[in-house]
């Protein structure tokens, strides 16, 4: 069946201009203007924009975490993604020490495949690194096309690892040409201060940001650059909350080093106060990095604005209030850390960003989708509207004014960290691979429709006709 959206406004990361977008084969098969055809169904987009669909780079769908399991799985996370105008995302693969990384990558694929909406890859956690991991990782690369790794500087005694195992990660990845992503912050710092927190009585959800002070992300996020030049390889700093590791990055990258860094939402428009409110509500507010102090804001909005920082991530990790944030109602250390955010990741950037000013309609297009497309090798394939391009399209109405609510979001969590917040411009419809996923503002998807992904090496893109090719491979 052949689609045209007709007199759209569409937006890349570089271009702003009217037209329309042929859509064949669930591909982009022409742009342009005045495109007629017979039996096409034709969907009109007059005063719309069009967006390449958002590219989440970073959640955590029914992970298990903190003694629970994330709340939004497969189904439930890309229903509210597609939703918010996301069609591809990016999980993080766990790994179990001393377990074959295959073992790890298979759970994923059980827990994704029958159940996704949209486009879906994974990133790999590395918790060890040693000649069995080492001998393993090409075929990681090869066979499953996850060419991006994830160390943890902190949870120290469950994820973290050490220095050692993160250069040693550095070094394996230019060499076979992946991605290392850090979660900055030092583990065994947090670890002092917070058994002191406890042995003092200091139980409640502030005691969660008092005893992660942005010094320690600053100096993990500088540490991990500094091993970065050292192995002359690449990073990407996943969730950057702070001056301290924006200031890091940037001097990382004065110098002409590949490191890259990713905010998030709840960073951008979130402030550590939200941790003091009463009755336990601060538990909703508990994510690692924690928020920061209002100031901490404009220092990341600048810093998308100047590409100092170069993607937004939900890092979607949602738990319910009731049932599961209390699990550390008498113990801060045992609120699970996370939330629910992968609904409003496009729309808060836009709001925020595009119609405050912050940023311009081309820059939200990169931060949102082009940026993690051409990092996470999945360019041109995702990330963009052109010729042979994913027809993975956003038709979105900056005019709509909502209110972000638990009553009226998609996710399953039973509670919105955003509730009340004001919101300008909402996907109406969604496209995946051509096929609507959203039709004026219904979900109208299927389960298990959307497609694992193999990615790209790192600085390398596919051709379109080898992303092609790969897609049919993974439908096979
Ligand atoms: N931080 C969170 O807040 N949740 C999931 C994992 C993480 O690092
Ligand atoms: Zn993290
Ligand atoms: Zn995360």
């Amino acid at each position: 069946m052949i689609k045209i959206i007709k007199d759209g406004i569409i937006v890349t990361a570089t271009d702003t201009y009217s037209g329309d977008i042929l859509i064949k084969d669930g591909v982009i098969s022409a742009v342009g203007k005045d495109f007629e055809a017979e039996n096409a169904e034709i969907i009109d987009a007059k005063g719309k924009y069009i967006f390449p669909g958002g590219i989440d780079p970073h959640t955590h769908l029914e992970m298990p975490f903190g003694g629970t399991v994330s709340k939004d799985d497969f189904e439930t996370g890309t229903i509210a993604a597609a939703f918010g105008g996301t069609t591809t995302l990016i999980d993080f693969c766990l790994t179990n020490k001393g377990e074959p990384l295959q073992n790890a990558i298979d759970t994923w694929h059980a827990k994704s495949k029958d159940k996704a909406v949209i486009d879906y890859s994974f990133h790999l956690m590395i918790g060890e690194i040693n000649q069995e991991v080492l001998l393993q990782l090409p075929k990681v690369i090869e066979k499953e096309g996850i060419t991006s790794f994830k160390v943890f500087m902190a949870y120290k005694n469950v994820f973290q690892a050490d220095d050692e195992t993160l250069f040693r990660t550095l070094v394996a990845a230019k060499e076979l040409g992946a991605l290392v992503m850090v979660h900055a912050e030092n583990g065994d710092v947090i670890e002092y201060l917070t058994e002191k927190a406890l042995k003092e009585g200091n139980t409640e959800p502030i005691y969660h940001a008092k005893t992660r002070p942005p010094e320690l992300e600053g100096e993990a996020t500088g540490r991990a650059a500094k091993l970065t030049g050292l192995a002359d390889s690449q990073l990407y700093v996943v969730h950057v909350s702070c001056a301290e590791a924006v200031e890091q990055i940037a001097e990382a990258r004065s110098k002409g080093l590949n490191v890259w860094g990713e905010t998030c939402p709840q960073y951008l428009v979130l402030d550590q106060s939200y941790l003091e409110r009463p009755n336990f509500e601060g538990a909703k507010y508990v994510w690692s990095p924690p928020l920061r102090e209002k100031w901490n804001q404009d220092v990341l909005w600048n810093a998308l604005k100047s590409g100092q920082l170069q993607t937004l991530g939900s890092d979607q990790c949602s738990f319910d209030f009731n049932g599961q944030k209390d699990l550390g109602r008498n113990d801060f250390t045992k609120i699970p850390n996370g939330g629910p955010i992968i609904e409003d990741r496009v729309s808060i950037l836009f709001s925020e960003g595009v119609d405050k000013g912050r940023i311009t309609l081309n820059q939200f297009v990169d931060i949102m989708s082009t940026r993690s497309a051409k990092l996470f090798g999945l360019y041109p394939q995702k990330g963009t509207i052109a010729v042979g391009s994913d027809a993975d399209l956003v038709i979105f109405d900056p005019k709509t004014e909502r209110v972000i609510s638990e009553q009226t979001h998609h996710m399953a969590a039973d509670y919105n960290p955003f509730e009340g917040m004001k919101i300008k411009g909402e996907p109406v419809s969604v496209l995946s691979r051509g096929e609507y996923v959203i039709k004026d503002k219904q979900f109208v998807g299927k389960l298990g429709n959307g497609k694992y992904i193999k990615r790209a090496k790192y600085g390398k893109q596919l051709s379109i006709e080898e992303s092609v090719e790969a897609l049919q491979a993974s439908k096979s």
